[in-house]
């Protein structure tokens, strides 16, 4: 028994190759419409995902006795593929039908209607009244998304805090960049928290400072600032972990802002996962503007397929994303963020 998979954009074309390769009796296991990951997928026509049997013996002796008849009849199926080909291709790419497809898909995607009338206007703007075809779409959606995806400068700050809603990966990222700051860049790293709400936290990030033999601050109240940063003089970089604060809690933001005003931070990041509806992301890049963060960390994104939140909390907060981290592995699941990894996660390889 012989059994093969076709990727095809309709049925004739299956039929053809199937019949050409599998001989007469071949049958159709299976057959389901897929998807390229990615946004530009979207954008794509669905593809036809088609598997067909034969035994081993029909193909050997179809293969090589195919009768004219048959070979008559794969000409024409061949005639009728192309033709179909040629058609879809003239029906595509009307400006209409294409405006419609970016809406419908980018909804799919989880992506906020604003963002989507956003990218539409944008296309239009720079296409003016020409055709738009899935060529240059993709090109348009490209140079959009890199003008949102902003390049992080990248720069060591000293003092780093990192903020965010609860159990984003606030601690554990700090416990990676601590890693990385003090294993393989050679800096003389400290780490400080002023989380003593939540249960364990303190512990948490202390068994990091303890494995990396760095040293280790617990900021109680803001009385304490002083004293702790001072103890940390001798260090090139510090690295603050913050509570977990709900992104509906303003009161809560604003305590945490009553800390990061004593410490002043030389910058301050946003940490958000990508797990996040989009809808939420939005809400906590408002809220959080409070504390006036500098860039973006998104976690999680081993955590998913889909994408559009890059694009959300970059369009929203208009801040570059400095980090992604994409599991839970420390420090190996950490990678720094550029434009071009972006894209690509953004719209597919
Ligand atoms: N899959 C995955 N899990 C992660 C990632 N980063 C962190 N986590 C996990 O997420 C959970 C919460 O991580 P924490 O670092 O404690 O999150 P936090 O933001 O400090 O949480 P709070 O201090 O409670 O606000 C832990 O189980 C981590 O292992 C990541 O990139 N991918
Ligand atoms: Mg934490």
């Amino acid at each position: 028994m012989i059994v093969k998979r076709y990727i095809v954009d309709n049925m004739q074309e299956a039929m053809v190759k199937i019949r050409y390769e599998l001989g007469n009796d071949a049958v159709i296991v299976s057959q389901r419409k897929i998807r390229q990951k990615g946004f530009l997928g979207f954008f794509k026509p669905k593809k036809i995902e088609v598997t067909a049997a034969a035994d081993d013996k029909d193909k050997k002796s179809s293969k090589h006795a195919v009768s004219s008849d048959i070979e008559k009849e794969i000409a024409e199926l061949k005639n009728m593929v192309e033709n179909l080909v040629k058609n879809n291709k003239e029906t595509k790419g009307t400006k209409k039908s294409q405006k419609i497809r970016i809406k419908e898909n980018l909804l799919n995607n989880d992506v906020p209607e604003e963002i989507i009338e956003n990218i539409i206007e944008s296309i239009k703007k720079e296409n003016g009244d020409g055709k738009i075809n899935a060529k240059n779409l993709e090109k348009l959606l490209i140079k959009y998304t890199r003008e949102l995806l902003k390049e992080d400068d990248k720069t060591d700050s000293r003092v780093q805090a990192f903020v965010g809603p609860t159990g984003v990966g606030k601690t554990t990222t700090v416990a990676k960049l601590a890693s990385l700051y003090s294993l393989y860049r050679n800096k003389k790293v400290g780490l400080i928290t002023i989380d003593t709400y939540r249960i364990g936290a303190v512990e948490q990030l202390k068994a990091y400072a303890e494995i990396l033999n760095i040293p280790f601050g617990v900021i109680y109240s803001i009385k304490d600032i002083p004293n702790v940063l001072n103890q940390m003089k001798e260090c090139d970089i510090i690295l603050v972990d913050t509570t977990g604060r709900s992104s509906k809690n303003a009161m809560q933001i604003a305590e945490t802002k009553k800390f990061i005003e004593e410490i002043k931070p030389d910058k301050i990041s946003l940490v958000l996962s990508v797990t996040t509806k989009q809808r939420d992301i939005k809400s906590i890049i408002e809220n959080y503007k409070m504390l006036d963060y500098n860039n973006i960390i998104l976690t999680k994104l081993d955590e998913t397929d889909i994408y559009g939140s890059i694009l959300t909390a970059a369009y929203y907060s208009k801040k570059p994303i400095s980090y992604i981290t994409v599991g839970q592995n420390v420090p190996d699941d950490i990678e720094e963020a550029n434009s071009d990894k972006l894209i690509k996660l953004v719209l597919g390889e």
